[in-house]
């Protein structure tokens, strides 16, 4: 709510060992997916190597965080084992933070976060905003930043009839509740980013109330990311396939930022990043570009 100690920006945010700082500028997380059925880069990135030049490429892009993810979240999507996700995504993440790279970890499994942490993550990202037993402990044990996600049921089935009586409220009241579970459990307020889950047991006109009214979430206090990129909201709105939805994207980040997310998690960075710093140039008059690449 605006006004009340919980409305007041943090400034500096805990990520592993390379903080950032939120709200200078927009931050961009780039999406390396290491799942053979990735709704939309399914089956270019599974060999090692090219995942790490993609993330590498990424951060030449002007990524500021690369989100790796060895277990699709995309609806429809059935669990994968344990060791077959550490064993897609902890090289990974050794590699990447060994060279400097910040990385966060897309799971929803206490071992394989601990793994994460164990392996140099700065960030977890927990669609699920850490339920599943076990996971607040395991993100409270180390000093990473987490990503608490709303989602309605689970990708298996998430998109049979979603209901909410208000998606805006129901949704906020679900993160801030969140938010202070970690808090009382041990993780400090600098360490929490909330993200209203567009897609995840959301139809359409939900996805459009909540890009709207992102507002609302930001007055919580909490950083808040939004990951719209190639999502079937923005399919249905311009009627493209998933790999025809760069443009849609872009302008759907930008939406975001503009509507106050603090990160924004996208596939196309290089695309994401001129589009913001062309933005951010025209409202500010300033033309010293913001986003840099590397
Ligand atoms: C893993 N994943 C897929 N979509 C996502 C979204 O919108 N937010 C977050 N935090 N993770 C996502």
């Amino acid at each position: 709510m605006p006004g009340s100690p919980e409305s007041k920006p943090i400034r500096r945010w805990t990520c592993g060992t390379h903080p950032l700082t939120i709200g200078e500028r927009p931050l961009i997380m780039g999406i390396l997916n290491v799942t053979p059925d990735s709704f939309s880069d399914g089956g270019m990135f599974v060999g090692r190597e090219k995942a790490l030049q993609h993330a590498r490429r990424m951060v030449a892009d002007g990524a500021d965080i690369i989100d790796i993810g060895g277990e699709s979240t995309r609806p429809g999507a059935i669990p994968v084992p344990e060791d077959v996700e550490l064993e897609r995504v902890i090289p990974l993440v050794e590699t990447l933070a060994r060279e400097g790279i910040r990385v966060s970890v897309d799971t929803v499994k206490p071992l394989v976060m601990r793994a994460a942490l164990a392996a140099g993550a700065g960030m977890i990202n927990d669609v699920s905003a850490l339920t599943q037993p076990g996971a607040m402990e395991a993100v409270a044990a180390g000093e990473a930043a987490v990503c608490l996600m709303h989602m309605q049921g689970e990708p298996r089935t998430m998109q049979t009839e979603p209901h909410y009586e208000d998606i805006v409220q129901d949704v906020r009241e679900f993160l801030v509740e969140r938010a202070r579970m970690c808090e009382a459990n041990g993780i400090a307020r600098d360490r929490i980013v909330i993200d209203p889950g567009l897609g995840f047991g959301k139809t359409v006109a939900h996805n459009v109330a909540l890009l709207r009214a992102l507002g609302a979430f930001k007055a919580t206090g909490y950083p808040v990311l939004v990951g719209i990129s190639r999502k079937s909201t923005l399919g249905r709105i311009v009627g493209r396939d998933v790999n025809e939805r760069m443009a849609a994207s872009v302008a759907a980040a930008l939406a975001a930022v503009a509507r106050g997310a603090a990160i924004v998690r996208v596939h196309d960075v290089r695309e994401t990043v001129d589009a913001l710093n062309v933005w951010h140039a025209i409202e500010t008059g300033s033309y010293e570009t913001q986003i840099l690449r590397h």
